[in-house]
């Protein structure tokens, strides 16, 4: 891609506020492997990995990158790159194998360790309890779909903020309940590969709940890390103008966006998408909306593309002429900027953080460098996209690139890499790719715009 501005000249320009939290993002299972070590119990994508078909390359998360084993540079990379935060997620059947009764102290340990090891290198711990690695114990019970799996994630959230809330910066609670509950339920083309359209709302309102219980009761508790929940959210664009494709951009955004963000936000779900729905739509018990939106301290929003939709049926992002991402995905920065406006607009949002933004693209190595100038072009006008937010009024507290490491991609294997940091899987080598040597400068010059500003008499 060639970018509007030089590379270099786009997002340092801008001003982001001192305490702007810039950072890197992974998951569990994309990056951890030891899928057996220790006794961890098995998650629903260790299984789901096991269906023929289910994911590109027939591989799994056994291996991924290493990273129960090679955390310790893994963080030295992060510290390397300059950021303030490090955004990680916990396995659950690594630390509650089962998920439920008995906890597993090696696994238990292993978080402590990173969490003590981010401290040591001044980078900020923000823990994801749900990137989506349920144990396999509670699938077999109904999993998302059966309401007793909310009390077990109560549990669990409390047991994890018991033993690492005084260290961790930031709690998510669920990475986007949508992937979860559509491709998981749904579509069923992620674990745990259910194709029932009820189902897949029954889980949604259960991921819904289950964060509103698990707010109440580590306030109740005392944990004082700010509490949050993380959404994938798009605008949502009619392919033409016709009548036709503007209703179906009006459900397919209400599918996407209103159905997560109404409830937490008004309290209720929209009604449009609960009519569609029919018989679809999910049990709700007196006062679960209630639960459902409770305060928080942040809201998390993973953008990586615009939504456009058309009556038709599926759209090709080919026609636009725009850009396309090795996923197939538009590369559309003003999309961001317009999401975190209407999201400002529409909802009395708490401080926004951009928690994934990236892109896959195809990387070689040229002796020993990667020169991922598309990838590096995309983070730096999503940031100039944020800060284009920032400068319209939306409350914007960070931004965190998707991903620190090349990874398991859930469905596609490891074929498409989105880190800025290369993994060569067979020997498990990290290369700093162009776009994380890209970051580091950034962030650096972020740094010295920072001191500056300080040093500087306060305006009268
Ligand atoms: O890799 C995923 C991540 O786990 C969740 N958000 C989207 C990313 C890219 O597909």
């Amino acid at each position: 891609m060639t970018p509007k501005a030089p590379i270099a000249a786009i997002a340092p320009a801008l001003s982001f506020p001192a305490d702007f939290v810039w950072g890197v993002a992974t998951s569990s299972f994309q990056i951890e492997g030891a899928a057996a070590l220790d006794g961890k119990g098995p998650s629903i994508w260790d299984h789901f990995c096991r269906v023929p078909g289910a994911i590109a390359d027939g591989s799994n998360g056994d291996l991924a990158c290493d990273h129960v084993h090679r955390w310790a540079g893994d963080l030295d990379i992060v510290q390397r790159l300059g950021v303030d935060a490090y955004r990680f997620s916990v396995s659950w059947p690594r630390v509650q194998p089962t998920g439920s009764g008995a906890w597993n102290t090696a696994g238990l340990d292993f978080y402590e360790r990173l969490v003590d090891g981010l401290l040591e290198r001044g980078v900020a711990p923000y823990l994801t309890l749900n990137h989506w690695d349920l144990p396999q114990a509670l699938q077999d019970q109904g999993g998302w779909a059966n309401r007793d799996t909310v009390h077990r994630f109560v549990d669990y959230a409390r047991g994890m903020a018991a033993r690492l809330g005084d260290r961790v910066a930031s709690i998510t609670t669920h990475n986007e309940p949508w992937v979860v509950a559509v491709l998981g339920h749904e579509t069923g083309i992620f674990a745990p590969g259910i194709q029932d359209r009820g189902q897949a709302m029954q889980a949604a309102h259960h991921l819904l709940l289950s964060h509103g219980l698990a707010l109440q009761a580590l306030r109740a508790d005392g944990c004082a890390s700010a509490l949050g929940i993380v959404l994938n959210l798009s605008p949502v664009q009619p392919a033409s103008p016709t009548p036709a494709d503007i209703d179906q951009a009006r459900l397919e955004d209400g599918r996407l966006v209103r159905w997560y963000m109404d409830p937490l936000f008004h309290g209720r779900y929209p009604q449009d998408i609960v009519d569609f729905l029919g018989a679809d739509a999910p049990q709700v018990a007196s006062g679960d909306m209630a639960i459902i939106a409770q305060t928080m301290d942040f809201l998390g929003v993973n953008y990586y593309t615009r939504a456009v939709v058309s009556a038709q049926g599926p759209w090709d992002a080919h026609q636009s002429g725009l850009e396309l991402t090795d996923m197939g995905w538009e590369v559309y920065p003003e999309g961001l900027t317009e999401l975190l406006l209407r999201l400002h607009r529409d909802y009395a949002v708490p401080p926004l953080f951009v928690t994934e933004n990236g892109g896959a693209f195809k990387d070689r190595l040229e002796d020993g460098r990667i020169h991922d100038a598309g990838r590096t072009a995309y983070i730096a006008s999503h940031i100039a996209a944020v800060g284009e937010a920032l400068r319209q009024g939306v409350p914007m507290a960070g931004y965190m690139v998707w991903s620190l490491l090349d990874n398991f991609e859930w469905a596609s294997g490891y074929e498409k890499r989105f880190g800025i940091v290369h993994v060569d899987y067979p020997t498990q080598q990290r290369t700093l790719k162009d776009s994380a040597q890209w970051y580091r400068e950034f962030l650096l010059q972020q740094r010295a715009l920072r001191a500056a500003r300080s040093a500087l008499p306060a305006r009268v």
